[in-house]
């Protein structure tokens, strides 16, 4: 049985490998976008999905295109869970995103273990419950909702694009949200209010949306958050108030993370 200070070496361990200078940005966002891609395939009717079982190992799951990249991040935790092989993948994950927000600068993210590996492929939800960038509100709420979110954890959830950057190599899309991609903030907020916002159109065809410097931008998906009335005025109280923006976004972060975990009254109480 492991105890907390097996945890909090793991811990440890993490928060070294997150700096790197040969990384843009170090593995903080990354490690973030890992754990919520891992939980974010949670369907609250079925219960299928989730961080539990780690899928993302197998084929179907990494090969989905929103998961494009996430190797990185997975390749990067494999000496941990080579040094720290009793704890499993699914825990690993989300521990370094909870990791990678503190490290960062943001709040402390509850964060209990107890998630199982799955041995084989079939546990793995099909492709396609990621939410995609192109798309507008209806799309965004339909997807969290079948996670079980609400508007106002919606609003919360996406404040994490205040960390990293898109790759073009990975979605298609390029470039960081904020000016201060390795500090867990505000700004994601602050920025999508405060910026003028028009359409650019990439080489490949992808549309997303730039300042008027083009040195920042925002997913077709994040200026949703800026249009429709009832998300805009979430975004309006989080740009103003950063305290409430870090204790919805830890509650909200700490669900996702727990979404398809199965927990007894046992594991209930072994929080770490
Ligand atoms: Fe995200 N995200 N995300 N995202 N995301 C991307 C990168 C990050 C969407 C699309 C993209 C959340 C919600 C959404 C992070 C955290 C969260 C990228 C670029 C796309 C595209 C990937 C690349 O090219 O490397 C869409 C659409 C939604 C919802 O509608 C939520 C929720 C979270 C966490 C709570 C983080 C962090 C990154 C940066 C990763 C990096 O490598 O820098």
């Amino acid at each position: 049985m492991s105890t907390s200070e097996d945890y909090d070496a793991v811990r440890e361990d993490i928060k070294k490998i997150i700096p790197n200078e040969e990384v843009k940005d170090g593995f903080g966002p990354i490690f973030v976008r890992l754990a919520w891609h891992a939980s974010g395939t949670y369907d609250i009717n079925t219960k299928t999905g989730g961080s539990n079982g780690a899928t993302m190992r197998f084929h179907t799951e990494s090969s989905d295109a929103a998961n494009n990249g996430l190797d990185i991040a997975r390749d990067a935790l494999e000496p941990i869970r080579e040094k720290h092989p009793w704890i499993s993948y699914g825990d690993l994950w989300t521990l370094a995103g909870v990791v990678a927000i503190k490290e960062l600068g943001g709040p402390t993210v509850p964060w209990k273990p107890g998630r199982i590996d799955a041995t084989d492929e079939s546990a793995a939800p099909p492709n396609g419950r990621l939410p995609d960038a192109e798309k507008d509100e209806q799309h965004i709420r339909q997807v969290f909702n079948r996670m079980g979110f609400n508007d106002r954890e919606i609003v919360a959830l996406i404040g994490a694009h205040c960390l990293g950057r898109c790759h073009k190599d990975r979605s298609g899309y390029e470039g960081a949200w904020t000016f201060t991609p390795t500090r867990f903030n505000n700004q994601f907020y602050v920025l999508l209010l405060s910026q003028n916002w028009t359409e650019k159109v990439l080489d490949t065809g992808v549309k997303q949306f730039k300042n008027d410097k083009d040195t920042i931008m925002m997913l077709p998906a994040d200026y949703a958050f800026f249009t429709d009335p009832e998300f805009k005025k979430i975004v309006e109280e989080y740009a103003k108030d950063k305290q409430a923006f870090f204790n919805d976004f830890a509650a909200a972060f700490g669900k996702l993370l727990e979404l398809g975990v199965p927990r007894s009254s046992d594991t209930e109480t072994a929080t770490c």
